[in-house]
């Protein structure tokens, strides 16, 4: 299990834990550190790695493994394949803010360097040291983009000029976030076709919620949720903004309409394809999410679920920060994890409600800044309200750097002044 210590990779850990699987947990803590530079923390207060992975010894019996290790190192993840030889790698440890990888260049190069080479390096260790393993990679819906044709499970066919093939479906991601899973799903279908491994790619929607029947099972095994400008995913912000009586921020339009699942749902797909594994040398994509909604669908969704109760919640249309359609045609296909026995958690009412009282019982911990107007715009990077938060934030070697390389090809032999410079862009 690859981020164990996120919202996603830990939930999952539990369940497959649960299930009877051995489990193995991978983390850097990179994220923490993320989270010191810009100044966000967890609504709710999450305990350390080895301190979950204890308390769950203690109320289940079972074992997690805890490694702290960086993807990134080649080395330390060879070791890592050569010595668990795991019959499967699930891969939830990538930088994974849409907003956060349109800050600045820094930024964008750490995004897609984080992912790229962390994935790079399992592949090759896979390759090396346990061939047979089935990867299974945290992807997303948004590699899709927004086209105006039905999207397909990863593949098409397509018939042109009298012949037929089947393709992956065109891409047209929507942040250099999103377009670093695109570029990892290539690298990954290629391997699969040259080396014969085998891998699932679970597109996934944008994932609700806090609790599994793990998570509950004790305040301890508390899983991250994130609310802010740059972590906080779209449902999530609008049902913590609701508990405070804030207005629900829909960006433009609100036409923009996404695939979206329970938090329970993911971890039961992941356990799906665990247990269902792809063949060797096969590349296959499932689109991981149960409904399909406009952003301003939910906000509606949520008012309703607030005005049951006599409250009376405002929605506002800010100028939108992102590029993106506003109003376009969205029919997803998600039929293969349905197949394989899904049995989805639609949202409801009871759901939004369980969000807001766990809001209300940490609601001391929020910062509304956060919650009030976006920070990053994509066609300007970090706004001055990003500025503000990351240098009040963030001890200055935590900022990320960006690395301009010069190509030294001008005369072989001689090195070209300044080649390979680093070019620290602090701000
Ligand atoms: P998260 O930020 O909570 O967790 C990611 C974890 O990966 C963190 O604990 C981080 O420290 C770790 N990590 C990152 N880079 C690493 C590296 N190089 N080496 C070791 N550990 C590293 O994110 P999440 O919400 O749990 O998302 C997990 C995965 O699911 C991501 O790949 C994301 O793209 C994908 N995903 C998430 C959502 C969502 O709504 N949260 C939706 C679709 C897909
Ligand atoms: N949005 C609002 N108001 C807000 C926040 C977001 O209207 O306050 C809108 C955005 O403009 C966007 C939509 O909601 O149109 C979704 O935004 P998001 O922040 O919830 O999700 P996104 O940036 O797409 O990223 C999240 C996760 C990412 C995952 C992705 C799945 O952070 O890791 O890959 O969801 S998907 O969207 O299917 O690509």
């Amino acid at each position: 299990m690859l981020g164990v210590d996120g919202y996603l990779g830990w939930a999952t850990a539990l369940h497959l834990s649960r299930a009877g699987h051995d489990v193995v947990g991978i983390d850097s803590l990179v994220r923490r550190r993320w989270d010191r530079e810009c100044g966000t923390q967890s609504l709710i207060p999450i305990k350390s790695m080895p301190q979950r992975a204890r308390l769950w010894k203690r109320l289940t019996g079972r074992t997690i493994g805890w490694r702290q290790m960086d993807l990134c190192d080649a080395r330390a993840v060879t070791e890592l394949v050569r010595d668990v030889r795991p019959d499967a790698l699930v891969h939830f440890a990538e930088q994974r803010s849409a907003p956060f990888s349109m800050i600045d260049l820094p930024h964008a190069a750490l995004t897609q360097v984080n992912n790229l080479v962390g994935t790079l390096n399992l592949l090759f260790a896979l390759r090396d040291h346990a061939p047979r393993a089935h990867l299974i990679k945290l992807g997303t819906m948004g590699e899709y983009g927004t086209p105006n044709i039905d999207i397909e499970e990863g593949f098409i066919t397509i018939t042109h000029n009298g012949r037929e093939d089947r393709l992956p479906f065109p891409m047209q991601p929507g942040s250099f976030y999103h377009l670093s899973k695109l570029h990892d799903s290539h690298n990954i279908q290629f391997a699969c076709r040259i080396w014969g491994l085998r891998a699932t790619d679970l597109h996934q929607g944008v994932v609700y919620g806090n609790h599994t029947e793990e998570v509950a099972m004790h305040p301890g095994l508390a899983t991250r949720f994130d609310y802010d400008a740059i972590w906080g995913t779209v449902l999530n912000r609008f049902c913590i903004q609701a508990a405070l009586g804030l207005p629900l921020t829909v960006y433009g339009k609100g036409g923009q309409t996404r695939g979206f699942l329970d938090v329970r749902d993911t971890v039961a797909c992941v356990r799906l394809a665990l247990e269902h594994p792809a063949g060797k040398g096969e590349y296959r994509v499932f689109n991981q999410f149960t409904e399909q909604f406009s952003v301003k669908a939910l906000a509606e969704k949520v008012r309703d679920a607030r005005a049951a109760h006599g409250l009376k919640t405002s929605i506002v249309h800010l100028p939108n920060p992102r590029v993106e359609r506003e109003e376009h045609y969205y029919n997803a296909k998600h039929q293969k994890l349905l197949d394989l026995g899904l049995r989805p958690h639609y949202l409801g009412d009871t759901l939004i409600e369980s969000v807001i009282e766990t809001v209300e019982r940490h609601a001391t911990r929020v910062d509304p800044v956060e919650l009030e107007q976006p920070n990053v715009d994509w066609r300007r990077g970090g706004t001055a309200g990003w500025r503000k938060a990351s240098e009040t934030a963030a001890p200055a070697e935590a900022q990320p750097q960006s690395v301009l390389v010069l190509s030294s090809s001008r005369k072989r032999g001689r090195p070209a002044p300044g080649a390979s410079a680093r070019l620290a862009q602090r701000r």
